[in-house]
Formats: structure tokens, C-alpha cells, sequence
């Protein structure tokens, strides 16, 4: 196993050394452990540290009005303490910034137990509600660590209310980062210098919430036209919104999108929207792009700021802390604490992949490592990975559900549904007039196949695209669909089988659940989006090629000619991406 994980050998060697904990040696350490680093920390609070955000173009918005630089920040330290040098062990560190979304800045007694609040450009210093701080948990076990953390305020935005408060958002990143690059350059930080030279500023990571989730989309796209670029290699979204006049694109990095299925703020679950949108069939680079899709997680609990006392387990004095999800009713709850949990473990594996090159957390996102630090069976993994081939994205117009991406022939007789729709629940960036389901809350053609016995489905590879000799997965996107009051039920289980030009094909059909499962829709029902119940959400499927070409199977992956997909008992489900990738 060790061969496996060389790099990260070496990386839990440089912490064993520091920790002195050789038995540790042969264990892989989990993404979210604490590290060897002590942690250092200051506040950067400047009201006149940022001129005025701009787009001399004109096309992002108009100019805020911000100046308050105001933010958290974490670092791999020589000793614990504020303020204290940065540690030499390294000679730089990668960079993590995290940006809240939109949330009351002001409430009424600051600090003090009260907890009404509101929305102010000229809210006193001491009423200002830290909203970046919430991130805390994340940003001192990254630094413990190796990684340096910023977390920043969107303070002077967070009043707006206009449409382009989401592009605001993304250039207050990119000032942020031309602050930090300054610093290391420079050494003009105001804590006397001590982070001149520290900073790797070509290993960038971003993680969004909310309407931060929209804004680190849009920092990613904005910084390629940026006069001064930054090197932006991850991307993360927590519960984004989608609601830009903009629909920012995930075009520079690996993107991953946590969501929770108990959100009663962005109800309608619009962060789907934007994975469906990244990196599409043609785009000239792709990167990996993946979901944890969270059942029994809110909106607020993934920030400490936004958590209500009970749920914290301490008294929070800032106003705007609630249970989003509070007015649900659901049947499946995760605490905050397991949450928090999740974030820690997701965004901490995301981030060290991308910024320490520890590869092997990439299996955490295809759903095949289940780190011990989270509740896993709350968890339902999408995984779509840069190197992958469409055989059916679904997205020609006009739907044509007899023909698939390739041009090859797609038949499913017997099926009560076999069709072509738009899966959206609502704002579709497509052209209006098409077909569309709007149980599925996402913005993406698919299939939709209903069944009253077991049937099957039957794509066919033309001759050109018959060598998958390259590819290890075949993979789907499958989401159940249900009506009716919520209720709790099965998930799907689909047989999957290809089949070669020798008529040769897998001596069973591999059966998805066995390895991943495609859920039964989260009960849940109330709130404010009275039709965000039985949400369908996609759902990745992940099958080895090499299932297919066990036991002497003889199956050739250097010429499949078709794919076979097996229903059982009866039911409804949308599909999307089939494909074979890495
Ligand atoms: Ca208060
Ligand atoms: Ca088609
Ligand atoms: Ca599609």
C-alpha cells in the first residue's frame, strides 16, 4: 500500500518527525488531522485598506463601495501565539482563502446577548458581526497543517442588494489576493513583516459560502482577464448561490461543490446549477469536478458565526444565527458539530490535494475512501474527472432520446418514459421552450426513463469511439424520482453491462448500489420553497471497467460497441453524463 501514497509518505514522515509519533508511521493520515504545525493568527482590520472595488470595463458591475479590509487569519507558526514569526520549517506556504456569504453585518448590541440585527453601510466597529470568523475550525487545522488562511469579510458589500453584489463578491477576492501578493513581495503587511517571502502565491485555494460561493466562481473567472493574475488551482463551493446577471463559469480549476439537503436558505438547491455548467463536453481544459451531496445538513451550520447557540453548544451573541432548516420537516438531521465535520474533512482533503499534492485524497471524492472523521452514510459522492469521454451528455437540441452524443442508436423498449427533458426546477440558462422535469434541481438536459416491470436500456458506441482502452470507469449521473408526500423508501439499482463486437460482455451486470448507492430523494417538506420537496438530485455512478473483464469475461475494452443499463421492479429516474473516464 505504501508505494501507493509516496508523496504522502513523505508528508506523514515531515509530521511524524515534528510530532514524534513513529508509531503513526504506516497510517494514512486522514485529510482533517491536526498537523504539526503551531498555529500563529492575526486580524487584519484596516478601514481605508481597500480603494474601492472597480470593473473599468464596466461589464461586472458597478463600483462598490468597500474599504474595510477586514479578515482572519491563520498561519503554520514558529510558536502558538498572535502575531508570532512565521514558521521556518518551510520556506513558503500554499494559500487558502474562504469568503461568507450574505448575512446580516450589523447587529444591535455587538457582542452583548441580543440577537436583532440588520443590514447597515455605517455600522459601529463593535456591532459588526464577524461573519468571516465562522470559518475558524477550517482555517487553524489547515495552518496546523502547513497551509496559510485567510479568511475575509464582505462587510461593506454585505448591505447591496443589487444583482451584482455576486461579481463584487469575486473582485473583493481578487483585491485581497493582490494584497497578500504585496505582502510576500514586499513585506508591507501591517504585523511588521512577517509574512515577506512566506506566501507560495502560485498554489491558491478559494472556498465560497453561500453567496461566497458564487463569488469564488466568479473570482476564478474574473482573475483571467485581471490585469495582475493570480494562481487560482482549487475551487470550493458550499451551498452556492446561482443568481449572478452573470452565469460565471468554472473555466481555471478543479471545482468541488458541498451541499446539504436540509438548506432552508438556498432552498432550491441553484449550487447544483453551476456543477452542470462546469466544464462541458468541448470545453477546451477540463478539470475534476465533484459533489458531496450532504443529507441532513443546513445552510448556516457549516459557519460558527451563523450557528445558534443550542446547536453551537455556546452562547453565540450575534444576530442572524438560526437553523435555516429549522422550519423543515425532515426525518434526517445531522448536528452542527457533524457538519462542521464534513466541511472539515471535504474542503481540508480538497485543499491539501491541490495545494500539498497529496493525490491520494482524490478518493475521498470518488466516493471510494470513507475517511473515519465523517458521518459517510449522510454523504452521496458525484465524481467527474478532467480525462473522460461522453457517450451520452444528453445535450443536443432539439432532444432526440434515439440518438446519443456519439450519433450511435439508443433504444428502451418497454419503458412507460423514454424521453429527452430539461432537468430544472427553476432559472434555466438554456433557451426557453424546452421540454422540461422540474422535480430534478438542476440546469441540464437528460434522460428520463419511467418502468412498470424491469426493462432495458441500450446505448450503442459507433465505430469510431469503440477503443475505452484508456478509460478505468464507467460513469453515470442517476437521480430517483418520486411524487407524492415525502416518504422514506429505496434507492435505485440499476444493472449495468457492456458488451463488445464479439457479443462478448461482463458475466454479470454490475449492480450499481454494489458500488455506489443512487438515493432514495431526502424527506423533507415546509420552509419557504413549499415545491422543494422529493428534490432529484444526480447522483454519480462509478463502475471499474475491470468488473466487466473479471473471471475471464473476455471482454475487449478496445472495442465496446454498446452499453447496457437493466431496471428492476418499477420506478422513475433521470440519467445524464454517461461516460467512460478516469
Ligand atoms: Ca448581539
Ligand atoms: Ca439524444
Ligand atoms: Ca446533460
Amino acid at each position: 500500500m505504501v508505494h501507493q501514497f509516496g508523496q504522502v509518505l513523505a508528508w506523514t514522515l515531515a509530521s511524524l518527525l515534528l510530532s514524534g509519533c513513529a508509531h503513526r508511521l504506516w497510517v494514512f493520515e486522514g485529510p482533517s488531522t491536526l498537523g504539526p504545525f503551531p498555529v500563529g493568527q492575526v486580524e487584519l482590520n484596516e478601514p481605508n485598506g481597500i480603494s474601492g472595488i472597480t470593473d473599468p470595463t464596466g461589464l461586472t458591475g458597478p463600483t462598490q463601495n468597500v474599504a474595510l479590509a477586514w479578515a482572519r487569519i491563520m498561519y503554520p507558526a514558529a510558536t502558538v501565539g498572535t502575531g508570532t514569526p512565521v514558521s521556518a520549517v518551510r520556506a513558503r506556504y500554499p494559500v487558502a482563502l474562504f469568503l461568507h456569504g450574505r448575512h446580516f453585518n450589523c447587529d444591535n448590541d455587538g457582542s452583548g446577548p441580543g440577537l436583532v440585527g440588520g443590514y447597515s453601510f455605517n455600522c459601529p466597529v463593535a456591532n459588526r458581526i464577524p461573519s468571516h470568523e465562522g470559518y475558524n475550525y477550517m482555517m487553524e487545522r489547515l495552518a496546523s497543517q502547513g497551509i496559510f488562511s485567510i479568511s475575509i469579510s464582505a462587510h461593506d458589500i454585505q448591505p447591496g442588494l443589487g444583482a451584482w453584489d455576486y461579481d463584487a463578491r469575486g473582485r473583493l477576492i481578487l483585491k485581497f489576493l493582490d494584497k497578500l501578493n504585496d505582502w510576500t513581495i514586499n513585506g508591507t503587511d501591517p504585523f511588521g513583516g512577517i509574512f515577506k517571502g512566506k506566501l507560495n502565491m502560485s498554489r491558491i485555494a478559494l472556498s465560497g459560502h453561500s453567496r461566497g460561493g458564487e463569488g469564488v466562481v466568479a473570482a476564478q473567472q474574473l482573475n483571467k482577464t485581471s490585469p495582475t493574475p493570480h494562481s487560482i488551482v482549487a475551487v470550493n463551493a458550499i451551498a452556492p448561490t446561482d443568481q449572478n446577471a452573470v452565469a460565471y463559469l468554472m473555466t481555471e480549476a478543479p471545482y468541488f461543490l458541498l451541499v446539504g439537503a436540509r438548506d432552508g436558505d438556498v432552498a432550491n438547491m441553484q449550487g447544483f446549477r453551476t456543477y452542470d455548467r462546469a466544464y462541458p463536453d468541448g470545453a477546451a481544459v477540463r478539470y475534476p469536478k465533484s459533489v458531496a451531496w450532504v443529507y441532513g445538513a443546513n445552510h448556516n451550520y457549516f459557519n460558527t458565526i451563523w450557528t445558534d447557540s443550542a446547536a453551537l453548544g455556546t452562547p453565540n451573541p450575534w444576530a442572524g444565527s438560526t437553523d435555516d432548516g429549522g422550519s423543515l420537516t425532515v426525518t434526517q438531521k445531522l448536528t452542527a458539530a457533524e457538519q462542521r465535520e464534513v466541511a472539515l474533512v471535504t474542503i481540508m482533503a480538497f485543499f491539501r490535494q491541490h495545494l500539498q499534492g497529496i493525490k491520494a485524497y482524490r478518493e475521498i471524492f470518488t466516493g471510494r475512501w470513507k475517511p473515519a472523521a465523517m458521518p459517510n452514510q449522510f454523504v452521496f459522492w458525484t465524481y467527474q474527472d478532467s480525462r473522460r469521454k461522453a457517450v451520452d451528455n444528453l445535450e443536443r437540441i432539439p432532444p432526440n432520446a434515439t440518438q446519443n452524443t456519439l450519433l450511435g442508436a439508443v433504444t428502451a423498449p418497454g419503458f412507460t418514459t423514454f424521453e429527452e427533458r430539461l432537468l430544472n426546477f427553476d432559472s434555466s440558462r438554456y433557451p426557453p421552450g424546452l421540454p422540461t422535469d422540474f422535480a430534478f434541481f438542476h440546469d441540464t438536459l437528460g434522460l428520463k426513463l419511467a418502468w412498470a416491470a424491469p426493462q432495458t436500456y441500450t446505448t450503442n458506441i459507433p465505430s469510431p469511439h469503440r477503443n475505452v482502452s484508456q478509460y478505468r470507469y464507467l460513469t453515470i449521473r442517476a437521480a430517483k424520482k418520486v411524487s407524492g408526500p415525502p416518504t422514506a423508501g429505496p434507492g435505485v439499482a440499476l444493472f449495468i453491462n457492456i458488451e463488445d463486437g464479439a457479443g462478448r460482455t461482463g458475466l454479470v451486470a454490475a449492480r450499481s448500489d454494489e458500488f455506489d448507492p443512487i438515493p432514495h430523494p431526502y424527506q423533507r417538506s415546509g420552509g419557504w420553497c413549499g415545491s422543494c420537496t422529493n428534490q432529484a438530485q444526480l447522483k454519480g455512478v462509478r463502475i471499474p471497467l475491470r468488473f466487466f473483464t473479471k473471471n475471464n469475461s473476455g471482454v475487449s475494452l478496445k472495442d465496446i460497441v454498446k452499453i447496457t443499463i437493466r431496471t428492476e421492479g418499477s420506478g422513475e429516474l433521470g440519467l445524464d453524463d454517461i461516460e467512460f473516464g478516469r
